[in-house]
């Protein structure tokens, strides 16, 4: 059968007034899954849905006084004849909800949706390939992109709790459209952002437009357009931010400093002292020397091995900061950059590490399980995973991680142990390791609280 645009509109129309009987229903989801015009027009129907939410909720204040006044007869015929303008969409709902509008290759893992079905406040989808774009009553919406799991929390609010979410909120009634996740929420501000939770549910915030607050514990955090920031679950939890350099030997980021001369670790400020710790049959490579991570600066170029450190081949390793007694941490930055020379070094500004911290005056070991020697754990960075690099050939060629505390400082410590992994790419393992392929930090700027 031909695909029939007005007849289609018609249904959708009926549908959005909830008109249908369970055949019109049944051909209406049928259109929707095989006839991309059939999505185009539903969506386009949606849309003026939300845009007349407002006109008709005027319509009914009015409808409302004029009760009062006990003139019924204009009323109704306002409310037709704005139908008629706007091609008949208009939807006396219930708010607090949403609706399938797509699915794309979905294979849900409890119940199955499809496009039309209501959404009520409570709904949980669980995704585990494919895609759901969720229409909110508001008008904002939310591509969930499996495996994810979501619940619907209102007409404009959602829950993530494990997955990737690309909304927008575009829509008057859309502001202040919220995604809350394990850690942290992200709310609109006029804006189309996404989110991710991992399975350790960290959170994390991207704005591909305009603007958008991240509430962490009641703290809010501003991202534009272009910045990201994840939340690490954790006791304390810390944001991390990482971003890409403008590949200068100024070091500039979007929102996180260059690196610094004095900062609390900065050799200039001689309270700190910076060491390598062999394990593992770790050496480090011939040129590199651990002085370089705090000496004030980053290289001057992307492929100066003597002004970074890197450990040797496929080595992992560790570097450890004793900031001389205890003090109060606010801020750990660490810089990288490498322009890749060739297949084996693609690239070496990777950042994976797992940073440890000790508060006494005596280091605990350095072995294969920090936290039973006594460290605890603050937080673990991968930035493959922060700027979900699908090929190794993408990573950013400088890049600067930040970590701060989420409500306050990170903690007291005097020890800080980086736990540094091999940066070669887990997916390409034909890639063997080379002299030089790790990761090659330029600086490490540890931040305290003076008072
Ligand atoms: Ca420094």
């Amino acid at each position: 059968m031909s695909f029939d645009p007005i007849h289609f509109q018609e249904l959708t129309n009926r549908y959005l007034i909830g008109k249908l009987t369970p055949a019109e229903f049944s051909e209406l989801e049928t259109a929707l899954r095989h006839d991309p015009e059939a999505r185009r027009i539903y969506r386009q129907a949606c849309r003026l849905d939300t845009q007349l939410r407002a006109k008709a909720q005027e319509l009914e204040t009015l409808k409302r006084r004029a009760i009062k006044r006990r003139n019924l007869i204009l009323i109704p015929t306002a409310v037709a004849a704005l139908a008629m303008i706007f091609g008949g969409v208009i939807l006396f709902g219930n708010r607090g909800g949403a609706r399938i509008a797509e699915v794309s290759n979905a294979v849900w893992n409890e119940n199955n949706f499809a496009p039309g079905d209501t959404l009520k406040t409570g709904t949980k989808l669980d995704i585990e390939s494919g895609s759901a774009l969720i229409a909110f009553d508001s008008g904002a919406t939310t591509l969930l992109t499996g495996p994810a799991r979501f619940q619907i929390k209102s007409g404009n609010s959602g829950f993530l709790a494990f997955g990737a979410a690309d909304s927008v909120a575009a829509t008057p009634d859309s502001h202040g459209f919220a995604i809350k996740m394990p850690v942290a929420t992200a709310v609109d501000i006029g804006t189309a952002f996404r989110t991710r939770v991992n399975r350790k549910t960290d959170s994390h915030v991207s704005v591909t437009q305009g603007e958008a607050g991240v509430d962490v514990g009641g703290k809010q955090h501003s991202l534009l357009e272009g910045m990201a920031l994840e939340v690490k679950a954790g006791n304390p939890s810390v944001i991390v931010r990482i971003e890409e350099g403008d590949l200068t030997p100024a070091f500039k980021f979007p929102t996180i400093a260059a690196p610094s001369a004095t900062d609390y670790a900065d050799a200039s400020q001689a309270m700190a002292s910076v060491t390598i710790k062999g394990r593992l049959g770790l050496s480090s490579q011939n040129d590199a020397d651990p002085a370089t991570l705090n000496d004030g600066k980053g290289q001057t170029n992307g492929t100066s091995p003597r002004e970074a450190f890197y450990f040797k081949g496929d080595e992992i390793g560790s570097i450890i900061f004793d900031l001389g007694s205890k003090v109060s941490l606010s801020k750990v930055n660490t810089y990288s950059w490498h322009e890749p020379g060739n297949e084996a070094t693609l690239n070496a500004a990777f950042q994976s590490y797992t940073l440890w911290a000790y508060h006494g005056d005596e280091m605990p070991p350095v072995s294969d399980n920090p936290r039973i020697d006594g460290w605890k754990y603050i937080t673990e960075i991968n930035s493959d995973d922060y700027f979900e690099i699908a090929d190794q050939k993408d990573r950013p060629r400088q890049q600067a991680c930040s970590i701060e505390g989420a409500n306050g400082n990170i903690g007291k410590y005097r020890f800080l142990f980086f736990d540094v992994k091999s940066s070669h790419f887990r997916n390409h393992d034909s890639i063997r390791a080379y002299d030089g392929a790790h990761t090659r930090f330029g600086e490490i700027d540890i931040y305290v609280d003076e008072n």
